[in-house]
């Protein structure tokens, strides 16, 4: 069988490289020419333990390799980006696209499946688009949705492990993408339609954004209230069917922080807490960088000079190196436009330089500063001991034991 996957990015390129492994002829596309270069070149161009040496096996076997444009396969796969546009509605453009490019090869029998995170209906209305332009092609083709799951840095077991959700246009799709997907995936394959495998997506990520959202809201009303956010939570929890999430400086990624808005865009008078939690996590990160700014002028009015402060994190959450979407980077960004003549020390140990900041090492700007912000907990600054001669603004819990 041979599969072409349009879309070498943090998903595709995975799921392409894990099929070829299995034994499926994999072509890989991407619009990106250097991309696709280099991945020809078994360099991965993503980070992700181990995966660099599973591409470098897969084209030594012959089976893998990537192409600016789809070849003739017996299934196509679309995983690209479904960013949103204007005021957070969905663009499904690049699966348009990216669809359009393969209609030209597709034949009787073959299977089209969309992986990318979709606004519900698009399933139907990508097959709309393929039975307009090849009417010849109505029901004799098989097309489903199937959404990924897996976790940044552990793809290479969650690709395989995890249970899949696999929505046909009809049973017998549903039935053939399993077919596919039993070749590598060893966790349970669930069979629905391809419109509740849409949401199934947009809701799994949905009740993440609204779990945070709650333990951001009890960390605002814990500040005002004079009581510790996270011995709050600690004991709650000690509730047998209490489980509530950590709070933090606001929601970051590309998952998380975008998915509900498809839901919300859509469905806007029926998904109030949905788009409530996008307001509460969106707003956390706002009132961190106040926080700051209010602290540091308290700092100003009783020293009789401007502090020294340590903004600690850069990246999205912990042990990561991903700065994008990143609510610690906007929050730094923030609070040096508001205080610009101040000495920020910016740190994130995980990246070596920064196009934008000037980073300083997370001992030094600990030891430097008269105010220390913790916006993404790191383990290394779990090493940090509590220094009471310091401001110290935990927004991420480093202190919480
Ligand atoms: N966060 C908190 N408090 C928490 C947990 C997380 O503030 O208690 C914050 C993090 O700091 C981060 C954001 O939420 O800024 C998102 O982090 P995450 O670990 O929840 O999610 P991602 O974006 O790394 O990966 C998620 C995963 N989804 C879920 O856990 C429901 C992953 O399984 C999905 O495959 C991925 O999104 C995706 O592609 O949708």
């Amino acid at each position: 069988m041979k599969a072409c996957f349009m879309g070498l990015g943090y998903i595709g390129l995975p799921t392409a490289i894990i099929a070829a492994k299995h034994g499926v002829d994999v072509v890989g596309v991407d619009i990106n020419a250097k991309v696709v270069e280099k991945t020809n070149q078994g360099i991965l161009h993503i980070i992700e333990p181990g995966m660099e040496e599973m591409l470098q096996e897969v084209i030594a076997l012959g089976k893998f390799k990537a192409y600016t444009s789809p070849q003739e396969s017996d299934a196509y796969f679309m995983v690209v980006p479904t960013p949103f546009k204007g005021d957070h509605e969905p663009d499904v453009s690049y699966v348009e696209a990216a669809t359009r490019a393969v209609l030209p090869l597709l034949k009787e029998g073959d299977l089209y499946v969309i992986e990318s995170t979709s606004p519900v209906g698009t399933t139907e209305l990508m097959a709309n688009i393929i039975f307009t332009e090849r009417p010849e092609l109505k029901d004799k083709i098989y097309i489903a949705y199937c959404p990924e799951r897996v976790l940044p840095g552990n793809v290479i077991y969650e690709l395989v492990h995890n249970d899949r959700v696999i929505g046909g246009l009809n049973p017998e799709s549903t039935e053939k993408a399993i077919e596919f997907y039993s070749q590598f995936v060893q966790g349970q394959l669930h069979k629905t339609n391809s419109r509740t495998a849409e949401m199934c997506k947009l809701t799994e990520n949905s009740s993440r954004d609204v779990q945070i959202a709650f333990a951001n809201e009890l960390s605002l009303i814990c500040d005002k209230a004079g009581i510790n956010v996270w011995e709050l939570i600690n004991l709650a929890n000690k509730h047998p069917r209490v489980n509530i999430l950590q709070p933090g400086c606001g929601v970051g990624g590309h998952c998380i922080a975008v998915d509900p808005y498809f839901i919300t865009a859509d469905y806007p008078a029926e998904s109030r807490i949905i788009a409530m939690a996008r307001d509460i996590n969106n707003y956390k990160s706002f009132w961190c960088a106040e926080k700051v700014k209010s602290t540091m002028l308290e700092f100003e009015m009783k020293n009789h000079r401007k502090p020294v402060v340590a903004m600690m994190g850069l990246a999205f959450k912990p042990n990561i190196d991903d700065l994008r979407e990143s609510p610690s980077k906007s929050i730094v960004g923030r609070v040096m436009m508001m205080c610009n003549n101040s000495d920020i020390l910016i740190v994130e140990p995980n990246v070596t330089e920064h196009k934008q900041f000037k980073l300083t090492e997370y001992n030094d700007a600990y030891n430097q500063a008269d105010i220390v912000v913790m916006l993404t907990a790191h383990d290394q600054f779990k090493t940090l001991p509590y220094d009471e001669s310091k401001v110290i603004l935990d927004f991420c819990g480093i202190y919480k034991k």
